[in-house]
């Protein structure tokens, strides 16, 4: 962690890495976000699996293996492995332990004879997957998670997946699809602030666990909409000049300057399938108003 940090504070622009914002609190504060009114995304990818799970389930068709990446709670998939024909079973990859025995303790009770085997560990990295024999794998990916990585990493993660579920395997992917900023800047920077206080968060946990010195009320959240690169971008902007302190380091930062915290793409259709080129795209569904899609690839 103190590595990558302060990798990050010393490049330009400033970054800090992405994954940090979820510790306990940070994943406390995202679950409140999925609940604001300005948050379309969780509750409309949840309408579109509401309006398709049986469509979604036939596209998969049958004796198919689950894998889960961040499987974090795991509501959507109990119900998707509910509507799927018997499936051969079900691996969630989950980096948090805690998430991971509970959603293994709800799918248990749920679907007792399930085979169940769980992944603890971080899916953007190699790991090794259970042996699944005579069973197609199909890898479930909701939530637009995969819009926090960038290109090259998205190339990257589909390229890992395609060789994980092999020839004729799937991945049903959800995404948040391209819409106006007046959506996208108020649901990443909400009314109420915890969009606000979720981005802060990162620097308590900075404090803590990499001994930075980060005053928090010199801090401020800004959402900022990149239309030339399609997405939402997170900062923390310094309110004044400042320095802040890590591992026997020192930070200058001037009045106003960003350091950017993280990113949610938005994709088309078309945008999707130029990262995902191991992939064919073999159905889609959307909502009513197009705002977000789930999509069925396969590797051909
Ligand atoms: C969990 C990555 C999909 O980018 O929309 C929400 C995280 N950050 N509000 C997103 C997030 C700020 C979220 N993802």
């Amino acid at each position: 962690m103190v590595r990558q940090v302060i990798e990050g504070l010393s490049s330009t622009p400033r970054t800090l890495p992405t994954q940090y914002l979820y510790d306990a609190k940070g994943s406390e504060l995202f679950e409140r976000i999925t609940h604001l009114p300005e948050y379309y995304l969780t509750r409309t990818e949840m309408s579109i699996f509401d309006d398709h799970l049986d469509d979604m389930a036939a596209a998969m068709g049958s004796d198919v293996w689950l894998i889960e990446l961040g499987s974090g709670a795991g509501t959507k998939t109990l119900r998707l492995l509910q509507a799927m024909r018997e499936p051969a079973g079900y691996t969630p990859i989950e980096i948090s332990k805690a998430a991971l025995d509970a959603s293994l303790d709800a799918i248990q009770t749920e679907m007792p004879g399930l085979d169940v085997q769980a992944v603890c560990g971080d899916f953007t990295h190699d790991l090794n997957l259970p042996e699944t024999p005579g069973s197609r794998r199909v890898v479930f990916f909701p939530g637009s998670t995969i819009g926090n990585l960038g290109a090259d990493a998205s190339r990257a993660l589909l390229r890992r997946l395609a060789r994980w579920v092999g020839p004729g395997g799937g991945l049903l992917i959800g995404v948040d699809l391209i819409k106006s900023p007046d959506l996208l800047v108020p649901a990443y920077d909400d009314a109420a602030g915890i969009t606000a206080a979720f981005n802060l968060n990162l620097l308590d946990r900075l404090n803590r666990e990499a001994g930075a010195d980060f005053d928090r009320q010199l801090w401020e959240h800004r959402a900022v909409w990149n239309k030339r690169e399609a997405r939402m971008e997170s900062y923390l902007v310094s309110t004044r000049d400042q320095e802040v302190h890590l591992a026997g380091r020192r930070f200058a930062f001037s009045a106003g300057e960003a350091v950017w915290t993280e990113q949610s793409q938005k994709y088309s259709l078309a945008s999707l399938m130029a990262l995902a080129q191991d992939f064919s795209l073999r159905e889609h569904w959307t909502d009513d108003r197009s705002w977000c899609a789930m999509a069925y690839l396969e590797v051909s």
